[in-house]
C-alpha cells in the first residue's frame, strides 16, 4: 500500500493559523461516544496539546472583511429546488462548536459558484451551478454492499436520521491549491458505518457516484473518463470522528453543485477524496482503486492527505488561495487537523 510519512504535529513550526478544534468540546464528544458504548470507534486525540483559545486577531480581521467566524449569510438563493418552501425539519441543524475553521467563513455565494464536479463541468473548478438544471436529487437511494451483514438499499432520508444531524465548520482544501471554510451538516461517518454493520474482514470503503449522462452534461462531454466517479477510504479513516456523511451546507440541504443529496467530507484530505452524490457504499477487504488514481497513479495516491511538504508533480502544495479573500495562506499539515488524525498514520 502507498505510504506517506508525515511530520508529527509537534514538529510543526510557526503555526500561522488559530486552532480549528476546541479540544474541550472534542473530548466531550468522545466521552459521550464512550458512554454510549462507541468508545472503540472514536480514534484518540494525540497526546500533544492544542490551544483552547479562539484567536482574537483572526476574529477581528474577519470582522473587518465583513464576515463573521460564527454566522453565515442568510441566503435563499442556493437552497436546493427539491426542498419544500420554508425550512424543512432537518435544517438548520444544531452547530457543534468544537469545529470552527480557524479563519473567516467563506460566503455561501462564493462556495456555491466555484465547484469541482466533473459530472457537470469537466476539466476545471468553475460555475457548476449553471449546468445542473436537469439533475434529480430526489428520490435517492444508496446501496450498501460488500462485506456487510445484510446488503440493502436505503433512502437517504433514512441515513440523515441515523443520529441527529449536526453542523460543523471545516476547512476544505482542493488539490488545486484553493481552499474555503464552510459549515457542513451531516452525521459522523462512524455512526453510519456502525449502522451498516460491516463484517470483521472489512478494511476499506468504496463510494460510487451516479452515472446519468442525460442529467449530467459532463458525463457526455468527457465520455473518456471512467464514469461513474469512485473514491475510497480506509475503515479506520472512515471511523475517525472528523469524517462526515454530509447532506447539507449553510443550514439547508446540499444544492446539486455541492454533491446533493449526500456526499463524503474528509477535511484532512484533498477535496477529491470527498465523493459527491454517492449511490453506493461498499465494504471491502482490499484497497480499492479510485477514479483519479486509476487515471494518474503518480499524481493522486490513495491516501492523499493534505501535506505542504509534498508537492504535486506539477505544482507546489506549500500554500493555497482562499476563494473568498484571494489571500494566499500557508497550507498546514493535514489541513490543520494533524492532532486529530495522528493515530492513523503512525
Ligand atoms: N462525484 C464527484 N465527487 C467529487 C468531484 C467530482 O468531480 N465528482 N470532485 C472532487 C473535488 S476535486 C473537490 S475539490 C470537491 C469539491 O467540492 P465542492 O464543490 O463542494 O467544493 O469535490 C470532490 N468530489
Ligand atoms: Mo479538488
Amino acid at each position: 500500500m502507498f505510504e506517506i510519512h508525515l511530520p508529527r504535529p509537534w514538529s510543526r513550526r510557526g503555526r500561522a493559523l488559530p486552532p480549528v478544534i476546541d479540544e474541550k468540546a472534542w473530548l466531550e464528544r468522545r466521552a459521550l461516544l464512550k458512554a454510549l458504548g462507541f468508545g472503540g470507534l472514536a480514534a484518540g486525540l494525540g497526546s500533544c496539546g492544542i490551544s483552547l483559545a479562539q484567536d482574537p486577531e483572526a476574529a477581528a480581521a474577519a470582522e473587518k472583511k465583513g464576515f463573521s467566524l460564527d454566522s453565515y449569510p442568510a441566503s435563499a438563493k442556493w437552497v436546493p429546488k427539491w426542498e419544500p418552501a420554508g425550512r424543512p425539519k432537518l435544517y438548520p441543524a444544531g452547530r457543534n462548536g468544537a469545529f470552527r475553521g480557524g479563519r473567516p467563513l467563506t460566503p455561501e455565494d462564493r462556495a456555491a459558484t466555484k465547484n469541482n464536479f466533473y459530472e457537470f463541468l469537466p476539466g476545471r473548478a468553475g460555475p457548476v451551478y449553471k449546468h445542473v438544471d436537469r439533475f434529480q436529487a430526489r428520490p435517492w437511494t444508496v446501496e450498501i454492499a460488500g462485506l456487510v451483514e445484510e446488503p440493502r438499499s436505503v433512502d437517504i432520508d433514512e441515513i440523515a436520521r441515523i443520529v441527529p444531524l449536526e453542523e460543523r465548520i471545516y476547512r476544505f482544501r482542493c488539490v488545486e491549491a484553493w481552499s474555503m471554510v464552510v459549515p457542513w451538516t451531516g452525521i459522523p461517518m462512524a455512526d453510519f458505518v456502525r449502522w451498516c454493520k460491516p463484517k470483521p474482514e472489512a478494511r476499506y470503503l468504496r463510494f460510487t457516484s451516479f452515472h446519468r449522462p442525460e442529467q449530467a452534461p459532463g458525463q457526455k462531454q468527457a465520455a473518456h473518463y471512467p464514469w461513474p466517479y469512485y473514491e475510497g477510504l480506509r475503515l479506520d479513516e472512515a471511523l475517525n470522528p472528523l469524517t462526515l456523511v454530509v447532506t447539507g451546507i449553510f443550514g439547508h440541504g446540499l444544492p446539486a453543485q455541492h454533491g446533493a443529496p449526500i456526499r463524503v467530507i474528509v477535511p484532512w484530505k484533498y477535496g477529491y477524496k470527498s465523493a459527491k452524490s454517492f449511490v453506493k457504499v461498499e465494504f471491502l477487504r482490499d484497497e480499492p482503486g479510485t477514479f483519479w488514481s486509476d487515471l494518474q497513479p503518480s499524481e493522486y495516491p490513495f491516501l492523499s492527505n493534505v501535506d505542504p511538504t509534498i508537492p504535486h508533480p506539477r505544482w507546489s502544495q506549500a500554500s493555497e488561495i482562499d476563494i473568498a479573500t484571494g489571500d494566499r495562506i500557508p497550507t498546514e499539515v493535514h489541513n490543520g487537523y494533524a492532532a486529530e488524525v495522528a493515530e492513523l498514520y503512525d
